[in-house]
């Protein structure tokens, strides 16, 4: 029997290795589903929203490198576009894949449900297109070829693609077609040769240099390249605030977090003062230069990015980053390790107060993170705390740093537990962004995954409070729940629960975080209404630099 537009499309997503769907059933979905449920190598998984689907794809991609949700037209799929937005800008792949109406209704007046009764049956595959980087409406006809074209992009560029299904085309066997033969992009050999010898030379005539590894080395395969070279040269190198957790926390030539001239100033100073600044896959974003207070000189800048590397106001294009550090790596050995004196990050240090503070929250969750953990922290506080904590081996740490969607993280969370099923996800969260997506905590009950839950209660956004100007007007308040009852209310019945305040009570609940790992864990940290992370109170300062006031 030939196979089928749908049983084709999945059967290219399973050679991808994507072993859950994501998404919210809908009738003009429903071929979709069925041919999602009738698979043995996949699962579907059933979201309480779609964005909240779109968001678990993204943690699913960060962990697995691929991910696949899908929709229904129109509601669904709108719905879905603000975490298909943050995946195009945080460049992870997601497949997704929209149910549509019949093809003989698409381009006719018909007023079906989900339409906007304007016979525009396009508006929504359009609006898709500047969040993905291949769209394509399937037919029986185009579908092996288009296929293709799509996952090609998709991975060359590590952005979401679309597929439409119209509902009366998944079943339609697929018209054979010649396969078409896309090959990765290769580097020229020629401008891969003058690069690497260009980068050599410069690194052998630099009295001082350094390396700034960045997120985009990690979405694009390379971090055990990266990590190979930092170990055999001992160059000094740092992170900003979206890599963390790009290379091994506690290797002794890591200096830590660089955040501009905001925190840290012998880091910055360390790094600024260098003849050479090597970035890998870095990005001088508002929140990773700390609100551009890091000044990086061009002239002393070398930035290896995915297929091109910038020497100062240079770029020479045609050159992967996995051949250029490759290229690196296979002479090293060539390279002068670094010698001098390094500067010392500045850690989270506390003292015996009782009362749980920024000063002693993430100084403590240090004893809860093992080797091997995954940590979704949300932006907001917690990220701005966490940046600053120096984790084990093993530990892979997300934050939304860019596209900084609040709600991100509970749903990313799950993503990330469904994608690696061996390893215990920490969430750590504020309450006003939990608020957004809290009910997709039931998905770990119902997958019984068993995550430890970190929901920060400081009465409010403080991260906005400290940003508009003035604090206290109402729209930073919010509802007061009563968060200890939500495992329960989701269908979390064996997790353990607890409201916290005291440190005594929060090194209790740690511990049996790490005594306890066959359930979940929740947590409630109480926290005064204006304790914030010293990152956070650092943007606070510079908000006239970041808005321009
Ligand atoms: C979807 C979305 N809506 C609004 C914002 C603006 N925003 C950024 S942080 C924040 C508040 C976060 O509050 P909370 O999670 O309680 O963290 P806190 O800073 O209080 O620790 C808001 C509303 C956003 N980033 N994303
Ligand atoms: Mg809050």
């Amino acid at each position: 029997m030939s196979v089928t537009v749908i049983e084709h499309l999945l059967n290219r997503v399973a050679d991808l290795g994507i072993r859950h769907v994501f998404g919210v059933a809908g009738d003009y979905a429903f071929p979709i589903e069925d041919a999602v449920c009738a698979r043995d190598d996949m699962t579907w998984v059933g979201s309480c929203n779609e964005l909240n689907a779109a968001y678990s794809a993204d943690g699913y991609a960060r962990v697995n490198g691929v991910a696949a949700v899908s929709t229904t037209f129109g509601v669904g799929e709108l719905s879905a576009l603000n975490g298909v937005a943050g995946a195009f800008a945080e460049r992870l792949p997601i497949v997704h894949i929209v149910g549509m109406p019949a093809s003989s209704v698409l381009g006719s007046d018909k007023l079906v449900h989900h339409s906007l009764a304007n016979g525009n049956f396009l508006a929504f595959y359009n609006a898709a297109a500047d969040f993905t980087c291949a769209r394509v409406i399937l037919t029986p006809e185009n579908c092996i070829q288009e296929v293709e074209r799509a996952i090609h992009a998709m991975c060359a560029e590590r952005r979401p693609i679309y597929f439409g299904v119209p509902s009366d085309i998944a079943g339609k066997p697929v018209v054979a077609a010649a396969p078409l033969i896309l090959q990765p992009a290769q580097s020229c050999p020629d401008a891969l040769g003058t690069v690497i010898a260009r980068i050599l030379a410069s690194l052998e005539k630099s009295a001082r240099s350094c390396v700034l590894p960045g997120i985009l080395a990690t979405r694009f395969g390379n971090q055990a390249r990266v990590q190979d070279f930092l170990d055999r040269t001992a160059l000094p190198h740092a992170t900003m605030f979206a890599d963390k957790s790009v290379v091994r926390e506690t290797a002794p030539h890591y200096l830590g977090l660089y955040y501009g001239h905001l925190l840290h100033e012998n880091i910055a100073d360390f790094v600024e003062g260098c003849d050479l600044v090597l970035g890998i896959g870095m990005q001088q974003t508002d929140f990773n230069t700390g609100a551009f207070t890091a000044k990086l000189s061009e002239e002393n800048l070398i930035n290896i990015m995915p297929d091109h590397v910038v020497f100062g106001h240079e770029i020479i294009n045609g050159v992967m980053m996995h051949d250029v550090l490759d290229g690196l790596c296979a002479q090293a050995d060539t390279i002068r390790r670094f010698e001098g004196e390094l500067p010392v990050q500045a850690r989270p240090v506390a003292g015996n107060e009782p009362f749980i503070s920024s000063a002693t929250l993430y100084h403590d969750l240090q004893s809860l993170i093992r080797p091997g953990d995954i940590i979704a922290a949300e932006t907001g506080n917690a990220s701005m705390g966490m940046a600053e904590i120096r984790l084990p081996e093993d530990v892979s740490y997300h934050n939304q740093t860019l596209w900084g969607s609040i709600g991100w993280a509970t749903p990313a969370s799950f993503g990330m537990a469904m994608a690696a099923s061996s390893r215990r996800v920490i969430l750590v969260t504020g309450e006003g962004s939990h608020q957004l997506t809290a009910q997709e905590l039931s998905q770990f009950g119902r997958f019984r995954k068993h995550p430890v839950v970190v929901v920060i209660n400081n009465d409010g956004y403080l991260i906005e409070r400290l940003l508009c100007k003035d604090g206290e007007t109402y729209y930073n308040d919010l509802a007061q729940w009563r968060y200890h009852l939500l495992p329960a209310a989701l269908g979390c019945d064996d997790w353990a629960v607890s409201t916290v305040s005291t440190r005594e009570e929060l090194e209790a609940a740690f511990a049996a975080c790490n005594a306890d790992t066959s359930r979940g864990h929740f947590i409630e940290v109480r926290m005064r209404r204006y304790d914030a992370a010293p990152v956070a109170m650092a943007m606070h300062d510079a908000v006239g630099t970041l808005y321009g006031n």
